[in-house]
Formats: C-alpha cells, structure tokens, sequence
C-alpha cells in the first residue's frame, strides 16, 4: 500500500506547478488538460512546495487559478495549522480521497476556511479531528450575488465543533449566541451530495454537523442527497434564516440519526430549520430518516412574516425523544403566514420519551390558515399523542387524512385542535386507531367558528379516551 511512500514523495514534494502539460511525473498522472488553470497538490507535507497550502497560496494570488487537485498518491496531510483560501475566484478542489488531519492545528482552530467570498466546490475530501470547525466558508460582509457552496463526497467526522459551518451572519464570529440578523445582501446557496457528517460538536454547545446560516439581504438554498448525518452533538443540520430572504431546501436519500445529544440542558435535533424575518420557509423532504435524535427528528420553525410550506415523501421520524416531526408557523414571532404540508407515508413511531405533543405535530400559531393532507401516516408506540394539528390565533384548520394508522400512542391517536378563532373542517378517510391512551380521534373547535369532523372506514377500540371524541362545538359526520 506505501510502497511509492518516502522515494516517490519525496520526489512529489519538489512538483508544485501550475498544470503546464510538461509535468515531470507524467504519464503516471490523471493529469488535468494544459492551461486549465489547474495547480496540483503533489506532497503530503503540511507546507511547501506541492502541498495543498501551497497550491491555495497560488489560487490566492493568482485568479487564473480555479481548480486544486490532490494526487491520489497524497493519502493524508497532517495539519500544523488551518488552511485558508482568501481569493475570491471560484475554485474547485479535488480531493481525490485525501484526508486531512488537522488534530495538530492549535486549540480551537478548524482544518479549512475559505473566506473570500469565492464559490466553492469540495470533492472527495475528509477533515478529521480539528478542535475547531472542520470546514468554514465565512461570506464577507461586501459579498452580493449568490454565493455557491458545493459540497461532493465530503467527510466531516470527529472535529470539535461544527462538522461544516457556511456562515453570512455577520455578528456570529464573534457572539453565537447573537440574535442579530445582518449579514451580506448575498444569498448562500448550499449543495450537499454523498456526504457524511460524523460525531462532530463535542467539545462547546450547539455545534452542528452542518450548519448554514444566513443573514442580511437574501434567501438561503440548500440541496442535501444521499448524505448520512450522525452522531453530532448538536443538530445534525441546522439552516438559520434571518432577516428579508426565504429558507428554501430539498433533503433527499439522506438520514440525519442520533443527534444533539451534546448537552443533556438543552438536547438537538435531527435537522432544525428556522426562519425569520420576511420570507418563506420551504422545504421538501424525499426518503429521509430522522431517528434516535435526542430532540426533535426534524424541527420546522418559520416566524414572522411568510409561509410555513411543507412537502413530504417517505419520511420517518421515529424514536426521537421529543417530536418526531414537528412544524411550527409564527413559532415566536407572529407575523402572519400559512402552514401548508401536504405529506405522504410518514411514519412517526416510538417518539417522546422526554417530553412533546404527538409524533407528527404540525401547529399554526399566528395568524394564518393552516392547510394539510396527509396520506397514510404511521404514528404507533409514541409516549406522546400521534398525529397532532393544531392552530391558533385568527385563521382556519383544513386537515384531510388518508389512510392513516394510529395504534398504542400515550395521547391521542389523531388529534385536530382549532384553538381560537376559525373554522374546523377536518376530514378521515380510512384509519385504525386503536389502544391509544387518549382518544382515538379527538377533534376540538375551541371558540368561535364552525367546526366539522368527516370520518369514513374507521377502526376503533381500545382507545382509554374515547373512539371518536367531538368537543361540544365539533360535529361528526358520516361515522360508520
Ligand atoms: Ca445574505
Ligand atoms: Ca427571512
Ligand atoms: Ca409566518
């Protein structure tokens, strides 16, 4: 395996050259084509000639330079101190599996900072063990546009605080805790593909496995497929909206398992979302599994002015020791705005073992109707209630459920709740709710407003609080 080790590199050491063509260890080298502006990484020394900190040198003070490309010959690199690309060119990074061992950097440093305002591509790369953050993108506060962060192959694992962290909150260097929204008028456009965010975020509170945050003028964008998420002390993903600009992300093929079990005060979830200021909250989930998180599996939080919208399909949120998933519209800051989902076969099973409402809890606080279809939801064995959807203040409940299966929850098996004023209108196409604690289907129309519970091919029984539970203000139709 090491046989080319100490002659070759040695060699490989004295190569740092900006791709010509006339490479001297061509033709063994998957060699990029001539003038592309490609600099290759050819020794696995932390500094000099064709090291990796070498060759972001180069990128730094060239802006021809637009692509790095590591030598599958260099396995590892061992830090002495972050690697940092300051320029502001676009610049891809080609991996080629190297790993970077950044256990060597000083206390509380990261492995790598890109903090030009350059779009980023990272390829086939792991940053192991820093004390700091693993990878960081810092967005100048002069940046506009769009910044893009690509994310390919990635391996985060081990590093002490956030496994990745893509930052244009401008005050969050320096206060994390900082409820200021500023940030660059840039919109921070985030792609993660075939990627793996592994037990970072142990070493402070609330350090996440990813974490974007977003400020200032700006939407933030997230695409995240086929990425497993595990293990972080803090969130497995957390996106963090402020300000004017929307919170707009599809996950897809991805689990986000066993997170946020850092500070037993304050535990974390599987991916935590949050919004605020004007704009929207959007996401869209697709074969995802958020479990065995020590909080919520996925966490939805829009405030403020905009829409809570919600797509799901083939979704599972189960054993997490508080809601399984959880949406929550005008969360603490009322500003007006509907929750929209409409969500296909989730299953929330075996959640609330701590604390929380129901397995699938969806709740529009504010001012705002909220509207759901639901079709074919698995909520059996939660400590908590099942299906709970739930809203508040001036706005009307529209729920429809298909097929739903809600069996041995220690609340409600389906639970509507109109809480103030606006109308009901809740509707069950088919469901087995049995043995739960609570009722079977417990609908409630709190004050003012009509309310109304279609119901049609039930199964029943075995429910402590009653099969099907109208509130005096509720009327029942079309039970068989
Ligand atoms: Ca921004
Ligand atoms: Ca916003
Ligand atoms: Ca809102």
């Amino acid at each position: 395996m090491k046989r080319f080790a100490t002659a070759a590199l040695a060699a490989l050491a004295a190569v740092a050259c900006t791709d010509s063509g006339q490479d001297p260890l061509a033709p063994s080298f998957d060699l990029a084509p001539a003038g592309s502006g490609t600099v290759w990484v050819t020794s696995p020394a932390d500094a000099g000639p064709g090291s990796l900190r070498a060759a972001l040198a180069t990128a730094d003070g060239n802006p021809s330079v637009s692509r790095i490309r590591v030598d599958q010959r260099v396995r590892s690199i061992a830090l002495q101190s972050p690697l940092v690309y300051s320029g502001s060119q676009a610049l891809r990074i080609e991996g080629n599996n190297v790993e970077l061992l950044a256990g060597g950097v000083g206390t509380g440093q990261g492995a790598f900072l890109a903090d030009g305002g350059a779009d980023l591509y990272l390829g086939n790369l792991t940053v192991r063990n820093a004390p700091g953050v693993g990878i960081t993108v810092s967005v100048p506060g002069t940046r506009t546009g769009t910044i893009a962060v690509t994310l390919d192959e990635v391996r985060a694992v081990d590093n002490g605080l956030h496994g990745v962290l893509i930052n244009d909150q401008s005050e969050y260097f320096a206060d994390p805790n900082s409820t200021a929204d500023l940030g660059s008028d840039a919109t921070v456009e985030v792609r993660v593909w075939g990627s793996r965010f592994e037990r970072n975020g142990f070493s402070a509170l609330d350090q996440d496995g990813l974490r974007v945050n977003e400020g200032g003028l700006g939407d933030l964008r997230a695409e995240i497929r086929n990425t497993v998420v595990a293990g972080n002390g803090g969130d497995g993903i957390e996106l963090d909206e402020r300000s004017v600009g929307s919170a707009d992300f599809s996950i897809e093929r991805s689990d986000l398992l066993a997170n946020g079990g850092f500070d037993p005060s304050d535990y974390d979830d599987g991916i935590d979302v949050d919004e605020a200021g004007d704009g929207h909250l959007i996401g869209r989930f697709t074969q995802v599994r958020a479990n065995d998180n020590f909080e919520q599996g996925v966490d939805l939080n829009e405030n403020d002015a905009g829409n809570l919208e919600v797509s799901m399909n083939k979704v599972w949120g189960s054993n997490n020791a508080e809601e399984g998933i959880e949406f929550e519209e005008d969360d603490d800051f009322a500003g007006g705005g509907d929750l929209i989902a409409t969500l296909i076969d989730v299953t929330a099973n075996g959640n609330g073992a701590a604390d929380g409402d129901a397995g699938l809890k969806l709740r529009e606080k504010g001012a705002g109707n909220l509207s759901a279809r639901i079709v074919s939801p698995k909520t059996s064995g939660n400590v908590i209630g099942g299906v709970l959807v739930r809203e508040d203040s001036s706005g009307d409940l529209f729920a429809e459920i298909v097929n739903a299966t809600g069996i041995d929850n220690g609340g409600d098996g389906i639970e509507f709740d109109e809480n103030s004023s606006g109308n009901l209108d809740a509707r069950i196409d088919r469901a087995v709710a049995t043995g739960n604690a609570g009722a079977g289907i417990l609908a409630t129309q709190a004050t003012s407003g009509t309310g109304l519970l279609t119901v049609r091919a039930l199964t029943l029984g075995g429910n402590v609080g009653g099969d099907v539970v109208p509130d005096s203000g509720v009327v029942v139709n079309g039970l068989d």
